[in-house]
């Protein structure tokens, strides 16, 4: 199925009268307080998210799979379901695959399927928290960092088997995500499994083309619950530093401890030029995965508010970031799941932009509090979703896109179309 412009248009048609009225009041708002909405609404259109290709299926969690019905049972028709999202957001202008979940059958079709859906290739991430089928040695032990040699041989190579079905797709990056740890006190000499991890990133690096990044994420624990190797931003950064220029590290919302401080690691990573990617969820208690902004919406605009900042002062030495949603649904559809995340994204870039950051710093400069926490409230609490909107409609997307998913029942035509019981690849 695909949702062509035509339609969005006249699913806009009866709405945009109110839209128009909200946006405008808003405008005459801001312009008075001297804010550039024309620009901001551009910057806001101009945000594209990618959606991974695990995000799709059936929800639940590890230890339960709740079907859904018409779910995509392959990467064509995972394809198809971001390419909806799109059309209806127009922020989702890509896909991130994981291999092997996603390997393209006949890549030449693939690359032409998401070219018709107006869709890029982003990142791409390797696995080696799974054992494959025909896989020679297992990962139990971990994979990069596996005391044994001939494991992290097949590991390297399968980064870069990765990177290789990257190159055909146009992707500019490999994103690695690393379980390896360990579950009880003793199990591993922490020295020699980061110095292995090490080993083996600089090798993958050094494969990588030359116009190609490394994304090293971390994360505190899950699935191992005593030591993970790459556990914090810190490890992450000297492990990025020892391979090089193009490695950087990646920030999932989802890995780090309670109370984390996010938005300072964010800030200090930029400032050290070394922020290469983001990943977008939300969580209560750990890697929870839940939909953006649905927990802690102010602790997303605070990241926002660095990032807004630091991308301005780090220009010359932080290249352009990756961004990705890494949310599960859980018990909602996919679709419907995606789109909320996709809005929270934009609402909370949209209210960091809108915040005077020469006011800011004066403030600080003067040790003025009381203002600094004014002027980041002020911005939190305008209500800023008519220009997010407005920036969705000069796209050309819906003003209302779960209301467009409802009204022509997507899950009802992706079952008809696909069945109730196909199963699509992942966790
Ligand atoms: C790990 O929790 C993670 O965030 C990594 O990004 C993986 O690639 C992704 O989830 C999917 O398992
Ligand atoms: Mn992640």
């Amino acid at each position: 199925m695909q949702i062509t412009r035509a339609e969005v248009n006249r699913f806009n048609q009866d709405k945009t009268k109110n839209h128009k009225d909200q946006f405008e009041f808003l405008k005459k708002q801001l312009v008075n307080k001297g804010v550039a909405v024309e620009a901001i609404v551009q910057q806001i259109q101009d945000f594209q998210v990618a959606i991974p290709s695990w995000a799709l299926g059936a929800g639940g969690t590890r230890f339960g799979r709740f079907s859904i019905g018409g779910e995509p049972s392959n990467l064509e028709e995972k394809i198809d379901d971001v390419g909806l999202i799109h059309a209806l957001t127009q922020s989702a202008g890509a896909i991130s695959l994981h291999i092997p979940w996603d390997i393209p059958g006949d890549t030449e079709a693939i690359m032409q399927r998401a070219k018709e859906h107006g869709l890029l290739f982003d990142a791409v991430n390797s696995n080696t928290f799974q054992d494959q089928t025909n896989q020679t040695y297992s990962y139990k032990f971990g994979s990069l960092c596996h005391v044994d040699p001939a494991v992290r041989a097949q590991a390297v190579q399968h980064n870069k088997d990765v990177i290789d079905i990257g190159v055909k797709l146009g992707s500019k990056s490999l994103t690695v995500w690393l379980a390896d740890g360990s579950v009880f006190p003793g199990q591993l000499n922490f020295q020699q499994a980061l110095a292995r991890t090490q080993g083996s990133l600089q090798e993958i690096y050094e494969y990588m083309p030359a116009d190609w990044s490394l994304f090293i994420e971390y994360k505190p624990y899950e699935p191992n619950f005593y030591s993970t190797v790459i556990q914090d931003w810190g490890t992450s950064h000297l492990l990025a530093n020892a391979c090089g220029e193009r490695a950087y590290c990646l920030v999932d919302l989802g890995h780090h401890l309670p109370n984390t401080n996010i938005e300072q690691i964010v800030a200090t990573l930029l400032w050290r030029g070394k922020l290469g990617g983001f990943h977008f969820n939300d969580s209560k208690y750990g890697d929870d995965d839940v939909t953006v902004g649905s927990i802690k919406p102010y602790q997303l605009f605070l990241i926002f508010n660095e990032l807004v900042a630091g991308m301005a002062d780090n220009q010359a030495n932080n290249p352009p970031l990756a961004w990705m949603i890494d949310a599960s649904h859980n018990v909602k559809d996919p679709i419907e799941d995606l789109i909320q995340s996709l809005e929270a994204i934009r609402l909370a870039y949209a209210q960091a932009l809108v915040i005077d950051q020469a006011q800011l710093e004066a403030a600080r400069d003067k040790n003025d509090v009381t203002l600094a926490q004014e002027i980041l409230q002020e911005a939190y609490r305008t209500d800023l979703r008519p220009l997010v909107r407005e920036a969705r409609l000069r796209a050309g997307g819906a003003l209302d896109p779960i209301g467009y998913c409802r009204a022509i029942d997507i899950r009802k035509v992706l079952i008809e179309e696909r069945g109730l019981e196909t199963v699509a690849t992942g966790l």
